[in-house]
């Protein structure tokens, strides 16, 4: 028997920007609920919410202060089992996140944690002697700043990857793990199907934490390749499957940032009772800035033949021994069709069409990032006052004001190309002031493109980029060959055109996807198909293929 979650297709809910139901400017669940039924037209078998949990959003709810209640200008636990009885009675599966490599620091456990290095809960996180003005080591932060901070009660450094409210969690401490176990087999009892496990690739900190090389030497080093798949890890995902997820029917997917296929062969690996998909992240980092100092920081478009290098090669290493997560963009990322497509009035809609056609006949999990189904694009903000992220704010801080390594103009165009916010806007339901967002003021502003893309001017139209995602979905839903399907890439150094075939027993299926804005001919044997099962144009022209055409064909 396959397992539930192969033919299934994900839609991520990023809470806050989803749906306000009482004007406050900010997403809640009720929201969700309420659009229970667009979820259910668009075709997707789960939802995924990022964090609901109480916080006091330093990082979005990524800083979780209590792993047991929810965030009260999201809801509370009677809306949130109201939410999880109403999207099972609309057979929607409900996926949380589970943020346990760093929790608040106002999480009880932290909070006795600081106390006094005699108290049950110091070790729950990763402490370390010192002298005040000398770091532990050069670690950096994802967030800016180092990866340690003083604590002057104590007279202790801590350690934090992200910002110095999220600590990071000592997974050595068999306690602290049973205490995460606890509190997920909770959650499991009140009847959620899964977790999207938050950062999961970098639980395992190398010992006595040695320095990372710093080629570039930046003021703080990036602790990345040293930290993320620690020889510990597997250890501790067979123990968490072993105590929790083996005794459920769920689905598990680790967001890993780092690792590499053999990695990920490992965690989802048949038999090996880890995790069941994992999100990488090598197709969303072929762009990192020359000057290593920026890191992720960057306004270069990706090139087509290292992504598609980088997407076989997942497809290739996974295949018929682990499942990849395929995703374009979530709330970390810009958007798909800004990014990888293009936004431009002229190509936008054809674009995010040929993007969809391209991840949803890949093997593996699909995940459609809200606003994704409708083409939504970056915001293409212009002043810092629009952006939130504290991602984004420290950055430009440090960068632009304080290193003085980068011009403030080309830090906001990597912005404008890069940053999380571009994510975050609010849901474009229809062309009302707000979007059909909210009657307040929304927390983080609604896209002005909201008049040419929404939800309200889409779910009808047969022909809407909403209506492509419907039916890409429902082709997977009856097509074993789009599940199960081998790949098979051709031509991997065409830099304009991404060609690859999906075979499974008789069948074959043959998607030519063109990426650029160029007509361009390319002769796969397309004429002597059985049928086109899709294309992102009315018509087929067949060894012609159009600006950013995307076709599939079916030989049987
Ligand atoms: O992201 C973890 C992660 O790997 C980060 O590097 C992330 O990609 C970040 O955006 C770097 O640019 C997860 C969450 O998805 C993110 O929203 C959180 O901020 C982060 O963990 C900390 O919990
Ligand atoms: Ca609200």
């Amino acid at each position: 028997m396959e397992k539930w979650w192969k033919n299934a297709v994900v839609y991520q809910i990023y809470p806050a920007s989803f749906q306000d139901s009482n004007g406050d400017g900010i997403g809640d669940l009720n929201g969700i609920i309420s659009r229970l039924d667009y979820i259910k037209k668009l075709g997707v078998d789960i939802i995924w919410l990022n964090p609901i949990y109480k916080s006091p959003n330093v990082d979005n709810g990524y800083d979780v202060s209590d792993y047991q209640d929810i965030q009260p200008i999201f809801g509370d636990l009677k809306i949130f089992n109201n939410l999880l009885k109403q999207a099972h009675q609309h057979k929607i599966k409900v996926v949380m996140d589970l943020v346990v490599n760093h929790s608040s620091n106002q999480q009880k456990w932290f909070v006795e944690s600081r106390k006094s290095k005699n108290n049950p809960y110091h070790d729950y996180y990763i402490w370390k002697d010192g002298d005040p003005k000398k770091l532990p080591n050069n670690w950096g932060s994802y967030f800016s700043g180092p990866a340690w901070t003083y604590d002057k009660e104590i007279q202790q450094y801590y350690m934090h990857l992200f910002a110095k409210e999220q600590p990071e969690l000592n997974w050595k401490n068999p306690q602290m793990r049973k205490d995460v176990y606890r509190l997920m087999r909770w959650w499991f009892d009140k009847g959620i199907d899964g977790f999207r496990m938050d950062s999961i690739s970098l639980l395992d900190k190398p010992d006595n934490y040695p320095d990372a090389p710093n080629p570039a030497n930046a003021t703080y080093a990036d602790a990345q390749p040293i930290v993320a798949d620690g020889k510990r890890l597997g250890n501790y995902l067979k123990e968490m499957n072993k105590e929790v997820l083996s005794k459920y029917n769920v689905v598990s997917i680790g967001e890993m940032i780092g690792s590499n296929v053999k990695d990920a062969l490992e965690y989802t690996g048949r038999n090996n009772h880890e995790l069941d998909m994992i999100f990488q992240f090598e197709h969303v980092t072929l762009t990192p800035n020359k000057d290593k100092r920026l890191g992720k920081w960057n306004d270069i478009p990706v090139n087509l033949v290292d992504l598609k290098n980088s997407l076989s090669k997942w497809q290739n290493g996974l295949n018929k021994q682990g499942w990849n997560s395929l995703y374009w963009n979530n709330h970390d990322q810009p958007r798909a069709v800004s990014r990888f497509g293009n936004d431009s009035p002229e190509y936008r809609e054809l674009s995010a069409k040929m993007l969809a056609t391209t991840l949803h006949m890949l093997k593996g999990t699909p995940y459609i990032y809200q606003g994704e189904e409708l083409g939504m694009t970056n915001n293409h903000f212009k002043t810092m006052a629009d952006y939130r992220d504290l991602e984004t704010l420290n950055a430009y801080d440090e960068l632009v004001n304080k290193e003085k390594i980068v011009s403030k103009e080309k830090m906001m165009s990597y912005f404008a190309n890069m940053s999380r916010d571009n994510a975050r806007t609010p849901m474009q339901w229809n062309n009302s002031k707000n979007a059909g967002f909210t009657t307040g003021t929304p927390w983080i502003e609604v896209n002005e493109n909201k008049a040419q893309i929404n939800a309200a001017a889409q779910i009808n139209d047969p022909n809407s980029v909403f209506s492509y995602y419907q039916k890409l979905i429902q082709l997977r839903h009856k097509s074993s060959l789009i599940v199960y399907g081998d790949y098979l890439e051709l031509d991997p150094n065409d830099d304009k055109v991404f060609a690859f075939k999906r075979t499974y027993k008789k069948q074959e299926l043959l998607v030519i996807i063109n990426f650029t804005a160029e007509e361009l001919t390319r002769d796969y044997n397309q004429k002597n198909a059985d049928s086109l099962v899709i294309g992102n144009y009315s018509d087929d022209e067949i060894t012609l293929i159009r600006p950013y055409e995307a076709k599939v064909y079916l030989f049987n």
